[in-house]
């Protein structure tokens, strides 16, 4: 539906302006916010930036629950750095979105009555503390194969927002890796918090990159448009490739008994995720997804005071400079 959409804006458009946008883009140019641009790529990246913000924003809850239960200050520590980066990097990616014309108010509205999506892996909890190694190894190792490709994305704010996460998310990635090794090397009770941790993880964080490209319904315009870089097979294949290797330098086993290196591919074969388990997650049946709104809801309501103060004390400037003019 959402195809066909962007299909009939696009044939009330000029097809010559049309055209030259395709051209630009062909080209490996940027994008800019007072450029030109067809109505369904604007669309689409707000869809797609707003999302993104969205699951920055939802992602700090399963780590945030897990800060005043760190195991020693150090880790306290860093585990509080990387929620507020996440933070970070939902607010770069709001004010990308705003550039297209919407406001942050809107895409906030829409993530709060369930209307806009945020990544279905912030709906599973986490249990232990080794799942905070694994969502930092896993979840955001996902997250930099995706996010990599997307700095040369077409769009120029979006792309250069992705150039300051990807640094921060590398920094994640590794400490979610060393709290796994400290895990994986432990006592046996730390060694099996860590093997279930990555059995919890392992397909969700393969459902990251969304459905296999035959079920995909974006891809294709998006892969046009350079909003999107690779297909979601790809990335998960590469995701594939890169993690399996630091499963077997953890000494953890990887839950696939379908997982074998193929010499003639060059790539190992893995089991899909159960797809029907994704779907259910997206319709708000995962096992956090309840939790998650209520707990973003609750946050804007708390908020309330502060934003009708910071307005009540603009308003007053405001007024007082108009006086003394
Ligand atoms: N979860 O046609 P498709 C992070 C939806 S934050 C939920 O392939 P597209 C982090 C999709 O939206 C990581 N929904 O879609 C934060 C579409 O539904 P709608 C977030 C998903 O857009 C804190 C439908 O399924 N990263 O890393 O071409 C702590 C059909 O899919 C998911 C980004 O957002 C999913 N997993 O491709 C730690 C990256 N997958 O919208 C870490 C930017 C698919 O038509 N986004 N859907 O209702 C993207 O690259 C793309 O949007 C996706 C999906 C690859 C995710």
């Amino acid at each position: 539906m959402y195809a066909q959409m962007i299909k009939s804006e696009a044939s009330q458009e000029d097809p010559e302006q049309l055209e030259a946008f395709q051209a630009r883009i062909d080209a490996g140019m940027k994008i800019e916010p007072k450029d030109w641009m067809p109505e369904g790529y604007r669309k689409t990246l707000i869809r797609q930036i707003g999302q993104h913000a969205h699951s920055e924003i939802v992602g700090q809850l399963p780590e945030g629950n897990w800060i005043t239960r760190a195991p020693t200050l150090e880790r306290k520590a860093i585990l509080l750095a990387k929620v507020q980066d996440e933070a970070g990097h939902g607010l770069y990616l709001y004010c990308a979105a705003e550039t297209l014309g919407v406001t942050r108010d809107d895409l906030t509205r829409d993530l709060l009555s369930g209307k806009m999506k945020y990544s279905s892996i912030f709906n599973y909890p986490t249990l232990t503390w080794a799942d905070m190694g694994a969502v930092g190894w896993l979840v955001d190792g996902a997250a930099i194969m995706n996010q990599v490709p997307l700095q040369r994305t077409s769009y120029g704010p979006y792309a250069r927002a992705m150039v300051r996460i990807c640094k921060e998310e590398s920094f994640h990635q590794r400490q979610g890796y060393d709290i796994m090794m400290k895990m994986a090397n432990g006592t046996p009770a730390q060694r099996k918090m860590a093997q279930d941790a990555l059995n919890r993880f392992w397909y969700p964080s393969l459902m990251m990159f969304g459905p296999s490209d035959k079920d995909s319904v974006h891809s294709a315009q998006s892969m046009a448009w350079k909003i999107k870089m690779n297909t979601n097979d790809e990335l998960r294949q590469k995701f594939v490739d890169q993690t399996v290797p630091q499963a077997e330098y953890l000494g953890l086993t990887v839950p696939d008994e379908h997982l074998k290196w193929n010499e003639e591919t060059g790539h190992y074969d893995f089991s899909e995720p159960d797809w029907s388990e994704f779907y259910d997650v997206l319709k708000g049946s995962g096992p956090c997804n309840t939790e998650r709104l209520e707990a973003r809801n609750k946050a804007w309501d708390d908020g309330r005071w502060v934003r009708e103060g910071l307005l009540a004390h603009a308003a007053k400037k405001r007024a007082a400079k108009v006086a003394a003019e």
